[in-house]
């Protein structure tokens, strides 16, 4: 018998977010922990942030692109959520001595316009109800030791959210190939890693029903207004203090941040 429950490994995802401390694989020590139970930990982590006054503004998809399923040994996309707490604007520096070993990645977001549910949407509907596309980074700090975990302990820390940074650039995608839509990800000028929106479920607007559909599995809705970050088009690089890192887009512009 397991003497885990999932307040239980609701208080120890956030002690570890509040500590900074990472820790080992909670399906190490509940090996039962499926990934309906994992998402009922992870609303209940939301849950209780929504408690302490933070106000969801949307969702995120993770793990859509081949880079970061291979790097995260897991092929399952996945969705979680957003809030206010972890938005940073755009020339703010990441705040190292909040986190614990922070990695960033590009990622394309949408703004929606429109309530989108599911089941049953796809990447034609899902576009319809975007008001705009941005281009943005999430940083991702998982509080599992070195990043490793199974999907219900990554679903359960709500997908490694941290903070996220949304270019105020906003672009109508009615007029855009996001699919051919090209980042070069740069640290200190240099270019570490490029994609194209394609990396991420063959277009970020079928990721975007993705989220949609599996969100309608739990009775879950995509708002008016809501950011929808659709997934790290590449693998994410670490934050370092004094580093400079750069996200290169075609239309969508520019975004740098640096590690404080
Ligand atoms: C899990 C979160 C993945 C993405 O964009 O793929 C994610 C992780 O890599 O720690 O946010
Ligand atoms: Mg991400």
């Amino acid at each position: 018998m397991s003497d885990w429950n999932i307040e239980r490994a609701v208080d120890v995802l956030l002690a570890r977010e509040a500590d900074r401390a990472d820790g080992g694989r909670i399906t190490d020590e509940w090996p039962d922990l499926d990934l309906a139970t994992a998402y009922q930990v992870q609303d209940a982590l939301v849950g209780r942030k929504q408690a302490d006054g933070e106000q969801v503004v949307g969702v995120k998809l993770g793990l859509t692109s081949r880079a970061k399923q291979q790097r995260m040994g897991i092929d399952s996309p996945l969705t979680a959520w957003l809030t206010d707490a972890m938005v940073l604007p755009a020339d703010v520096p990441v705040p190292m001595g909040e986190l614990i070993h922070p990695r960033i990645e590009p990622e394309i977001v949408f703004v929606m316009g429109e309530r989108l549910a599911g089941p049953g949407v796809t990447a034609a509907t899902a576009m319809q109800a975007v008001r705009s596309v941005h281009a943005g980074f999430e940083v991702i700090d998982s509080r599992y030791t070195d990043f490793k975990f199974r999907l219900p302990d990554v679903v359960a820390d709500n997908a490694s959210s941290s903070r996220f940074i949304v270019s105020p650039t906003a672009l109508d995608p009615r007029g855009l190939d996001l699919a051919l839509e090209a980042c070069l990800l740069s640290v200190d000028g240099e270019v570490v890693d490029s994609a194209t929106g394609a990396a991420v479920q063959g277009h970020p607007a079928e990721a975007l029903a993705l989220a949609a559909n599996s969100l309608a599995e739990r009775g879950i809705a995509i708002e008016p207004g809501w950011l929808v970050l659709t997934g790290g088009l590449t693998d994410a690089v670490f934050v370092e203090p004094g580093h400079q890192i750069t996200a290169e887009f075609t239309h969508l512009g520019t975004v740098t941040v640096t590690g404080a």
